[in-house]
């Protein structure tokens, strides 16, 4: 065998002197993309996603050394695309392996007009050819036209070449841009409006930074190097001038007036024979304890050969390293197509000390091996993510002011037939007394931003004020460095003020329940911006609104004290309303009973008496035998009610609610298999189900510590089952998790499952491995697929550089926040550590975070335990 490889080499080194090396050229692989060594093109191999518009993911891309440079390649009708404006839908993809092309047809029936795109390699690169059956039609020429688009921080601090003139790209958008009269604008997608332009009647358009008939983007960098040449005129447009999240854009319009073949580019990227991906060594950034198990996971290029042996290295205090161990590296092999994956277990390397890992010539940043690692890693989410994300609060820390006191104008009644940008709509019921672009009173206290946005979603407020109260409930965590004072609404990072955090922050979560259940009835499934303009902000959340209540007998702009012309408020949006979704009002209001009522005894009992008066009135509309709910509920016997049930028993001790919740958990537990195994619902938090229809052990979790003896040996009976498919998730790869998310990433469901691993761990130690509990954290911190970052912003070594917060446009983070982490594609993962705007990477959403927490006391709980 080995004299065989020499002889290969021998040939290859032969056949390489002999003749200059064959082009490489790009080939159509197995997934039906065009690949050549260190470069991938591929055609519309991922398609626009209706849910949020343009994710730039989608279209014409290119990777280059795993990274991917440009997308958003096609048909377009602007110089500089934003988020929500129209693309052509894909009507016919072929992929023609004879012809040796991949060919899509973009159609914008809008404007019954329809281009074929068609890719072919060629020499180094390939031909991007747009034919038309029909011409142009009237109205958009001068608009279409064939863009890509290019992610300007990969090309950070690179030049460009234009006919041969050298040009740097821009840091930050610094060229020109011109209004049109609106008349000529391509209406957004529902009509939207991104800017406000002061009653003005124009919009935006960036004009080209250059033009040229050949584009050469960063010639000098072998990694990032792509070229476009053409006979039409290409320009390079910044489209950052419209929208922070813009793109450098090369385009070139099509001709009016003509058919067949009206447009063709030579695409040209950078292909490195002999380029080798260097490892990436995935380990957990904030180090390990020194009794858990220990597995750092390499992807490896598949042209690299892989190593035997890894070797584990100690930093001493002269900062000499000496080799602790040399350990085996096992091969796991090859794990999506694109990459090969070694295992390197160094488990018993326990001695508490800074340690790197060498393995491939790749020596990693140092980390700790010590007994308090996780006791800390919380502090950031609990002291800065869930107080800076507060809502209507002026937040400080030392000299800086995240931001004013926000949204004091809350908020409208939502007018009837209202549609918002996250896919909430206002339906013509407004279930409650207001009338629409009524104020309603009461609203301008409590709550988070759910996400990268400014508005309180529902089952946001509701959940991160449940879970919140969960941490109480499980570790009562007494954690005093926030000031939160909500008499002048001002909160102060790093400030003890005597009472705990957490409980500081359930009653921020109360406050704003409580407010909608007293003024509307029930929480609203959203208060959100009444446009696109104020939807897109970025920037201090209390610059969004004047902080005045809106009067329609003033003018825009126009102000008479507290009032205003400007109809900026929030609108409350009160449509979708359910008893059955009722009930999680009730759930949070009452877990956060017992949290409060030390502390704010009349906050505790006001939550109290909303949660029983909401129980009494809608218990007969909730019941599912009158009003079959669907979805969530649907299924293993279900009660909407359940939940509610068991908080207010646990609560008030109250046996009117156990009464009514044991036959129900008794009869999940007593369920009869119906369907094959479910896997699904354990990585959604819910303990069900090994089999569809199953037993389901959710509700009967929460009531065990209180439950008797016979309840809970019948629950012990039903855990291995359950372990059983928990611990089965992760087997399908290195990693051992569960990895998901083809357009948002599974990070919050990689938490849930591995909490839920700790809950099964607390009432059964001897029924699963606890090192479920901390794998899950593992990969969070850095042990995961495409690079080794930590997707806790500012938590590990090596952490995130940018999160899709409301900084985003700054490239920075909100520390403490959990970004989805990896989006995983046909062929690869992406986590962009350069570009914050991919909401399905890279948005921290403020319901994760008190998961998180759990997470992190649960695992120093167990590690505690096996460190004895
Ligand atoms: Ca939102
Ligand atoms: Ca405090
Ligand atoms: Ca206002």
């Amino acid at each position: 065998m080995r004299r065989f490889l020499t002889f290969c080499v021998a040939a290859a080194a032969a056949l390489l002197l002999a003749k200059p090396a064959p082009a490489q050229t790009l080939t159509m692989n197995d997934l039906g993309y065009f690949e050549a060594r260190g470069t991938n093109v591929l055609v519309y191999n991922n398609l626009y996603n209706g849910g949020f518009y343009d994710e730039k993911f989608a279209g014409l891309e290119i990777i280059q050394r795993g990274e991917r440079l440009a997308t958003g390649g096609g048909i377009r009708l602007m110089n500089t695309p934003e988020q929500w404006d129209i693309f052509g839908v894909v009507s016919d993809r072929i992929v023609d392996r004879e012809g040796n092309f991949v060919q899509v047809t973009l159609t914008h029936t809008d404007y019954d007009f329809a281009a074929k795109l068609r890719v072919t390699p060629k020499d180094g690169g390939c031909l991007v050819q747009v034919i038309l059956d029909k011409p142009v039609p009237e109205a958009l020429v001068g608009k279409a036209g064939l863009n890509l688009e290019f992610f300007p921080a990969s090309y950070f601090g690179k030049n460009y070449l234009v006919d041969g003139l050298a040009r740097i790209l821009p840091k930050y958008p610094m060229h020109d841009t011109e209004v049109h009269p609106v008349s000529e604008k391509i209406t957004q997608y529902f009509g939207e409006s991104t800017f406000d332009d002061r009653g003005r009647g124009d919009f935006l358009v960036a004009k080209p930074m250059s033009v040229g008939h050949q584009i050469v983007m960063a010639p000098e960098d072998d990694a990032l190097r792509v070229s476009v040449k053409s006979e039409t005129e290409i320009g390079i447009y910044d489209g950052r001038h419209l929208a922070q999240n813009g793109m450098f854009v090369l385009r070139s319009f099509l001709p009016g007036g003509k058919t067949g073949k009206v447009l063709e580019w030579f695409l040209e990227p950078s292909v490195s024979k002999d380029w080798i991906r260097p490892a990436n060594i995935g380990f957990s950034q904030v180090g390990y304890s020194p009794a858990q198990k220990k597995v750092a996971v390499a992807e490896l290029d598949r042209n690299d050969t892989p190593a035997p042996e890894a070797r584990i290295l100690k930093v001493n205090p002269d900062g000499t390293k000496t080799t602790a161990k040399t350990v085996p590296a096992k091969v796991w092999g090859v794990y999506r197509h694109r990459y090969n994956y070694v295992q390197i277990d160094f488990s018993d390397v326990r001695e508490p000390g800074l340690y790197c890992i060498e393995y491939q010539g790749v020596e990693t940043n140092a980390f700790p091996i010590d007994k308090e690692i996780y006791r800390d890693k919380w502090h950031p989410t609990m002291d800065v993510s869930l107080v800076v994300n507060m809502d209507h609060m002026e937040v400080n820390e030392a000299y800086r002011i995240w931001h004013g006191r926000a949204n004091m104008d809350d908020a409208l009644q939502a007018p009837a037939n209202v549609r918002l940008h996250d896919g909430y709509f206002q339906g013509d019921e407004t279930n409650d007394k207001y009338q629409p672009l009524e104020h309603i009173p009461g609203l301008a206290v409590g709550g988070w931003y759910d996400a990268g946005d400014f508005d309180i979603q529902a089952n946001s407020v509701l959940n991160t004020t449940q879970d919140l109260a969960y941490i109480w409930r499980e570790f009562q965590p007494m954690r005093d460095q926030t000031l939160i004072d909500q008499k002048t609404q001002y909160a102060d990072i790093h400030v003890p003020d005597g009472v705990p955090d957490n409980v500081e922050l359930i009653m921020h979560g109360t406050l704003n329940i409580n407010a909608q259940v007293e003024n509307i009835g029930f929480v609203a499934q959203v208060i959100g911006q009444p446009d696109m303009h104020h939807y897109h902000h970025l920037g201090d959340a209390m610059t969004l609104t004047d902080g005045k209540i809106y009067d329609p007998t003033l003018k825009p702009y126009e102000v008479r004290g507290d009032r205003s012309g400007t109809l900026d408020d929030r609108f409350v949006f009160t449509s979708r309303f359910s008893a059955a979704g009722v009930m999680q009002d009730i759930v949070s209001l009452a877990a956060a009973y017992p949290a409060l009522k030390d502390y704010y005894p009349e906050e505790a009992e006001r939550s109290l008496k909303n949660a029983k008066m909401l129980w009494d009135k809608y218990f007969d509309d909730a019941d599912p035998a009158k009003n079959p709910v669907q979805g969530r509920w649907g299924g293993f016997g279900g009660d909407p009610r359940l939940n509610a049930a068991i908080e207010l028993w646990i609560a008030t001790g109250d046996k009117q609610y156990k009464d009514f919740i044991v036959p129900i958990v008794e009869k999940q537990l007593d369920a009869k298999p119906t369907g094959p195994r479910d896997t699904g619902n354990v990585q959604n938090g819910m303990f069900s189900t090994q089999y569809t229809g199953g037993p389901n052990l959710t509700a009967a979790l929460k009531i065990y510590p209180y439950m008797d003896k016979k309840f809970q040996a019948k629950v012990r009976a039903l855990v291995p089952a359950y372990v059983e498919v928990i611990t089965r998730g992760g087997q399908d790869n290195p990693y051992g998790v569960s990895i998901g998310g083809a357009s948002w990433a599974g990070n919050a469901s990689i938490i849930n499952g591995a909490y839920n691993c700790y809950r099964i761990w607390k009432y059964f130690p001897d029924l699963i491995d606890p090192e479920y509990v901390l794998a899950g954290l593992n990969f969070l911190f850095g042990c995961h697929p495409y690079s080794n970052v930590s997707f806790v912003t500012s938590v590990g070594v090596n952490t995130k550089k940018v999160a899709y917060n409301n900084n985003r446009a700054d490239y920075s983070v909100i520390p403490g926040g959990i970004v989805p982490g990896l989006l995983v594609k046909e062929d690869f993962f992406e986590n962009k550590d350069d570009y914050p705007f991919h909401w399905g990477e890279n948005e921290s959403c403020i319901n994760t975070a008190p998961q998180y927490i759990l997470l992190c006391l649960a695992a120093q709980e167990v590690v505690d335990a096996m460190n004895k």
